[in-house]
């Protein structure tokens, strides 16, 4: 009677183990580490997705489309303006539209890294047409508890007056040719 039961047992031992191996291909590129894409520019001006979730040590990889965005980390309260001089910038992607009606997009990508759960909030400092104050920002592990949520930093930028890039320095993270051009896509 005891054979049975210990065949039962090591099914469904194996049955629980079975889904913290698995691993979501669409999510990875060629490193090992979780990569979240985020393509700025939909249109209506904005990142998608806008409201990440991420684990410290995954990368954000951020993908451009026409006309010409960027991204900028900013504080909470300063919606469209740096967070400080260390904040992440990658530099503004003027991208052409596609003559066949197709996607275009940059040939390049912005990579910044999560180092912890703190939230991370982002906006395009695209001064023509005020994408900042239209709404274009974003959020990584925003705290919904604390009321300092995505919607709520989108209503400030929409009232902000002036809007500020970094003055043409990339930092802050990684920026080269695209590794996922159909990421996101
Ligand atoms: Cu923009």
């Amino acid at each position: 009677m005891l054979t049975p039961i210990l065949l039962l047992l090591a099914a469904a031992t194996s049955t629980l183990a079975a889904p913290t191996t698995h691993t979501d291909p669409s999510k990875t590129t060629t490193s090992p580490r979780t990569t979240h894409t985020v393509v700025a520019g939909r249109p209506g001006l904005r990142f998608d997705p806008e409201n990440i979730v991420a684990a410290p040590g995954s990368i954000i990889e951020f993908h451009f489309l026409p006309a010409n965005h960027t991204v900028v980390e900013a504080a909470f309260d300063l919606p469209c303006v740096p967070k400080d001089a260390d904040s992440f910038f990658g530099g503004f992607f003027p991208v052409a539209k596609n003559p066949d009606g197709g996607v275009a997009q940059s040939g390049e990508v912005f990579q910044i890294e999560i180092k912890d759960e703190k939230p991370v909030w982002f906006y395009c400092a695209q001064e023509k047409g005020r994408h900042c104050q239209s709404g274009m920002v974003g959020v990584v592990n925003q705290k919904v508890e604390s009321g300092r949520t995505l919607e709520v930093f989108r209503m400030a930028a929409g009232g902000f007056e002036g809007v500020a890039g970094m003055q043409g320095r990339v930092q802050g993270g990684w920026r080269g040719a695209n590794p996922n051009p159909n990421g996101g896509f």
